[in-house]
């Protein structure tokens, strides 16, 4: 069976051996995991998706909220949402999702995204909806709508970052995803991979002297406190696909689907609109902590990507139809 039947003690059912009463056992149990910190808006809004379908089951349904890689790194979680150990994770298409589905990370390339309007026509839009199906082909099932992971820059503990000159040969941490390596490699940096779960201590004992993200991790994953200074390059826009293990989903009744995805679906709306006013307020309060923020001219990063051929380097990974599709609502990129 896909979803086992819990006890409040945690132990299953069939491991018990026995029928057993279930007034305060949910029927059905999911396990929902991802790398965030427990104070980031997306933990938030998936914690309130989980009341609300325990509400609305009458305790017939659990979802367990796994927050802040308590369940193992983004490597680990994917390898257990293809196994069905983990029912529902939410992972970037840019990040360890793109070792299954390279072309899931299509709209992380730099600078394409002038605001959160094109951002959501596109990846609630055609775009959307073609990397859904390349998803569902390695048995994954992604839930409607992505949760926004927010727009990017760059922090250090060793200098400012002012133009692409201040990268060169800097070792700076990015996810494991290929566009990432990729991207900073053509800035002229050093990138290395390191997951979500590692961040902290990479940054804390020197391995790597900067990284990038948006304020919200900066700000929830503590970033702030071993890193000195944040350029708002603003360099890419990221987001997550909620996937679930399409075996264990299919096995669920079809009116447990509509209030698990429902309520799902909700909760990234509701996180969209945290994270946005965040992408703003939270300027002054990671300012406040010590955080030396700058402004750098960005046209020199995007020169940098454009004379280094990262974008005809990807349209040719991508292929001409997904590239069209982007192009849609982002304009022309090549
Ligand atoms: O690993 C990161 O930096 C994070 C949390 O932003 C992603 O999952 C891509």
């Amino acid at each position: 069976r896909a979803f086992t039947v819990t006890t409040t003690l945690g132990l299953s059912a069939t491991a018990l051996g026995f029928s057993m009463k279930r007034a305060a056992a949910a029927e059905y149990s999911l396990k929902f995991a991802f790398n965030l910190a427990e104070t980031h808006p997306i933990t938030t809004r998936a914690r309130e998706a989980a009341a609300r379908i325990q509400h609305e089951t009458n305790g017939r349904v659990e979802l367990q909220v796994y927050p802040n890689n308590q369940l193992g790194s983004d490597t680990d979680m994917l390898s257990q949402v293809r196994a069905g150990g983990i029912d529902l994770f939410l992972n970037s298409g840019i990040n360890v999702l793109s070792t299954m589905v390279p072309a899931a990370s299509i709209y992380g390339l730099g600078f394409i995204f002038p605001d959160y309007d094109t951002v959501w026509k596109t990846m609630d839009g055609e775009l959307g909806a073609a990397l859904h199906k390349l998803i569902e082909k390695v048995n994954l099932l992604p839930m409607e709508k992505m949760w926004d992971n927010g727009f990017r820059h760059i922090t250090t503990s060793t200098h400012p970052v002012n133009s692409p000159a201040d990268l060169a040969g800097m070792k700076i941490r990015v996810p494991v995803g290929a566009l990432w390596t990729s991207m900073f490699q053509t800035f002229g940096a050093a990138p290395a991979s390191i997951n979500f779960n590692e961040l902290y201590s990479a940054l804390q004992t020197k391995v790597v002297d900067g990284q990038e993200n948006s304020l919200a991790n900066i700000k929830t994953a503590n970033i702030v406190e071993v890193q000195k200074y944040c350029a708002l390059t603003r360099h890419m826009w990221d987001a997550f696909f909620c996937v679930a293990n399409k075996r264990n989903w299919a096995s669920l009744p079809a009116d447990v689907q509509e209030v698990v995805s429902r309520n799902i679906n909700l909760a990234a709306l509701d996180e969209r609109q945290d994270m946005a006013k965040l992408s703003e307020s939270l300027k002054e309060v990671l300012a406040k902590q010590g955080l030396v923020f700058n402004q750098p001219d960005t046209e020199a990063f995007r020169q940098k990507l454009r004379d280094g051929g990262f974008y005809t380097g990807w349209r040719e990974k991508y292929g001409e139809e997904l590239w069209a599709i982007l192009e849609k609502t982002v304009g022309k990129l090549t």
